[in-house]
């Protein structure tokens, strides 16, 4: 009889496996300078020696961009991964980016009608044509970054000096919902547009303003729909999610 019940969910299994295309899932765990789990390092100003933030990773666990430390003051240290693989999801998929992150960067550039704008420490997630989100996170809130638009940046607040955990997700590749600590904290659709299609953008994002931040971890992939088949299986299996790996795409 078990070996039946057994037979009959890997049956299941299988069939709801073949219904979605291949999930994968790139994971940044912040023990490693990201340039060597092939995410491009773009580091500035160029005039600088060296370019870039003073970074450090500590204990093991978070990388730590600094450019508020005399001689990096007001440097830019950010990291691009530009994945082969589409973001777009097929049906019951989903595209998300999570990561783990506090910054004691302060708004700037703030919009007219709004408390939104841009910090420092951003993360950017693109599309196929280079369209997608960017979140900015500064100590007390987290913006959509788009001051420029008809919407201004929405804006959630947090508490500061702690970190938090940020997830993107997106059901059609031209809207997302960004939630902190698990509670919805807005909406949009997508709208910056940026030059590196698939990709991720996280870090230090600009130069002349000064900023710390620290990353414990940035992961993102296309990913089953929660609540699928597939994922309560594997849940009651406690097994491990098989498409997870580090590094380059
Ligand atoms: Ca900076
Ligand atoms: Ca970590």
């Amino acid at each position: 009889m078990m070996i039946r019940a057994l037979f009959v969910v890997s049956l299941i299994l299988t069939s709801a496996l073949s219904a979605v295309a291949t999930p994968w899932q790139i994971s940044y765990e912040g023990d490693d300078f990201p340039e060597n789990q092939g995410w491009t390092r773009m580091a500035g100003p160029q005039a600088a020696e060296p370019p870039g933030d003073y970074r450090e990773i500590v204990d093991g666990q978070y990388l730590l961009l600094d450019s508020r430390r005399e001689g990096f003051e007001g440097a830019y240290d950010h990291y691009i991964l530009q994945c082969p693989q589409p973001f777009d999801s097929g049906p019951g998929e989903y595209l998300f980016a999570e990561w783990r992150a506090w910054s004691d960067a302060t708004i700037f550039f703030p919009s007219s009608n709004s408390e939104g704008g841009l910090a420092d420490t951003h993360i950017r997630i693109l599309d196929g044509v280079g369209r997608g989100v960017e979140i900015s996170l500064a100590a007390d809130r987290v913006t959509d970054s788009d001051p420029l638009s008809a919407n201004g940046g929405q804006v959630y607040y947090i508490s500061p000096g702690v970190m938090h955990e940020y997830r993107v997700t997106s059901y059609d590749m031209s809207t997302y919902a960004l939630y902190v600590d698990e509670i919805l904290a807005f909406e949009g659709p997508f709208m910056v547009q940026g030059g590196y299609p698939h990709s991720v953008d996280f870090g230090d994002a600009s130069g002349n303003v000064s900023s710390v931040s620290y990353w414990d971890y940035v992961r993102f992939g296309v990913a089953p729909e929660p609540g699928t088949l597939v994922l309560l299986l594997m849940a009651c299996a406690g097994a491990r999610l098989p498409w997870t790996r580090r590094g380059a795409c």
